[in-house]
């Protein structure tokens, strides 16, 4: 997962980019990178690293203009070296530069159709410089010296009949202006605004809605899937549908954990969703165990406690903050002699005993993952003196890998792959373990004012929207992460081995 934004000012939009980023934070915190233009030359810095450690008042002198883009980047399988951080750049036509957030699922077939049929070099694994390739190349074969919207749009229309997966877009063309876009399913969200300054309009594109408040822009609207919008660096804007059958299906993961609670996605509220998301639970709760003995709801910090809030409510239960989170959590040093180890969840979360000892808590979270996290929370509950410990998920059990552009891990970490509620209860050491039904969270997120039928919902029932995933390309994608954690392995153990000798 990653954040993406892209301003057209009035004046130099470099802080604004870098307040866009922090804000947007959250959906990515292994890489951050901004490019801006001015006077037909591009300023670009990006490495590892957040956003306040990425750019230094030095970096941000050089990022002059009015026109950039910037990204933040999560790692997903084959992008963690700096040289991958976004904006990605080509130098023909043009000079475009794209930051992108999502994951193409043909990518392998594109890569090799870019080099032996477009003639174009790639030199990363990242599936965005391959998107940045095929981009440039339908927006070169239109060979125009001063290209207008329509041929941006026609570019884009090319992209979504060659691309296939997950992608949410912003580029530059140099010189031009920015284009946003989104895939015809509309899988990553993306959303677009304006604020008025006394020298005019400015534009933002943006991942959430959140970017947008925060510096004082109005949203307009999410881009519909398939479409497209074009702001030219004068401040026009342009938008059109660019894709034949768009559908909006998009990603239900982002309402349950991605997001910022603050954002409005596809005009629903995460904050509301997730509210109903605890709701749901309650009734589920009573129609299974309608004498249920819980004595107190006790969320798992942070994304949980909307869920919780309001789990508790209907229930008519108290709720009380059980667990508090270390937000200052240090780096892990690899010294030596020592092995580096992750850091463990007690050195995060403390448990407050007296909301524990003698009770029957309900623990929730927003999903259960690996249950690695869970499974010692639960533990930590235990220690604290609670009675019995009962577990619930705001989302359904979580089975399939994901293969838009969330960092998922493969099937087999999975717990709940190929396991019962019954057995990963058992696993993670709950006395009772309640999922969210797949119908519930659907009817969570877009059964609200604004109605959305249809969800990328694979991480829970294993169906694929885009129709291209099979067996074989699930086979790969873990071998490839199984082979990323042996080279990772291999290079922590060489560290290691230096300081040692
Ligand atoms: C919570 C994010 N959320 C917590 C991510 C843990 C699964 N985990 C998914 C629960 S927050 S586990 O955003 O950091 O507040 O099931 O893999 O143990």
């Amino acid at each position: 997962m990653c954040g993406i934004v892209g301003i057209v000012g009035k004046s130099n939009v470099n802080q604004a980019l870098y307040d866009a980023l922090t804000v947007l934070q959250h959906r990515g915190q292994d890489a951050a990178g901004i490019v801006t233009s001015h006077d037909g030359r591009l300023f670009l810095r990006k490495d590892n690293g957040l956003v306040r450690d990425v750019f230094q008042q030095r970096h941000m002198q050089r990022l002059v203009g009015s026109i950039g883009i910037g990204h933040v980047r999560y790692p997903t399988a084959g992008s963690s070296t700096s040289a991958e951080a976004q904006p990605f750049y080509v130098n023909s036509p043009y000079g475009i530069t794209l930051a992108h957030n999502g994951n193409l699922t043909n990518v392998e077939q594109l890569a090799k159709e870019i080099y032996e049929s477009d003639l174009r070099h790639v030199n990363t694994n990242s599936d965005s410089e391959v998107l940045l390739n095929v981009f440039a190349h339908e927006l070169a074969v239109r060979g125009k010296l001063q290209p207008t919207e329509e041929d941006v749009f026609a570019a884009v229309s090319h992209v979504h009949s060659r691309c296939v997966g997950g992608y949410a877009v912003v580029a530059m063309i140099t010189g031009y202006g920015i284009v946003g876009f989104r895939d015809p399913n509309g899988i990553r969200p993306v959303v677009f605004g304006q604020r008025h300054t006394d020298e005019g309009v400015e534009y933002m594109i943006a991942s959430e809605s959140v970017a947008l408040d925060v510096l004082g822009f109005t949203l307009i609207r999410d881009l519909a899937p398939g479409e497209a919008v074009y702001i030219t660096e004068g401040g026009q804007m342009f938008t059109k549908q660019c894709a034949e059958n768009p559908k909006l299906q998009p990603c239900i993961f982002e309402h349950v954990y991605l997001a910022r609670p603050d954002s409005i996605i596809d005009g629903v509220s995460v904050y509301k969703a997730r509210l109903r998301m605890g709701e749901k639970l309650a009734e589920k709760i009573q129609r299974e165990r309608p004498d249920h003995d819980i004595d107190v709801v006790i969320p798992i910090p942070d994304t949980s406690r909307t869920a919780a809030l309001e789990l508790a409510n209907h229930l008519g239960v108290k709720f009380r903050e059980g667990f508090v989170k270390n937000r200052y959590i240090g780096r892990t040093f690899i010294m030596p002699g020592q092995a580096a180890r992750k850091k463990s969840v007690r050195q995060k979360l403390n448990a407050i005993e007296l909301e524990f000892r003698g009770k029957n808590v309900m623990l929730v979270d927003d999903s259960i993952v690996r249950g690695t996290t869970c499974k010692q929370i639960i533990q930590m509950a235990r220690e604290a003196g609670a009675k019995n410990v009962y577990f619930c998920s705001a989302a359904p059990a979580v089975r399939y890998p994901n293969v838009y552009g969330i960092d998922m891990p493969s099937a087999h970490e999975l717990i709940a792959h190929n396991r019962t509620t019954e057995q990963v209860a058992e696993l993670i050491g709950a006395d009772w373990l309640i999922y969210q039904d797949l119908p519930d969270l659907i009817e969570s997120v877009g059964g609200g004012k604004i109605k959305i039928e249809h969800f990328d919902c694979a991480v829970f029932n294993g169906e694929y929207v885009t129709g291209d995933i099979d067996e074989a390309y699930l086979d790969r994608i873990e071998q490839a992460r199984n082979d990323l954690a042996k080279v990772k392995t291999q290079a922590v153990s060489a560290i290691i081995d230096l300081y040692n000798n």
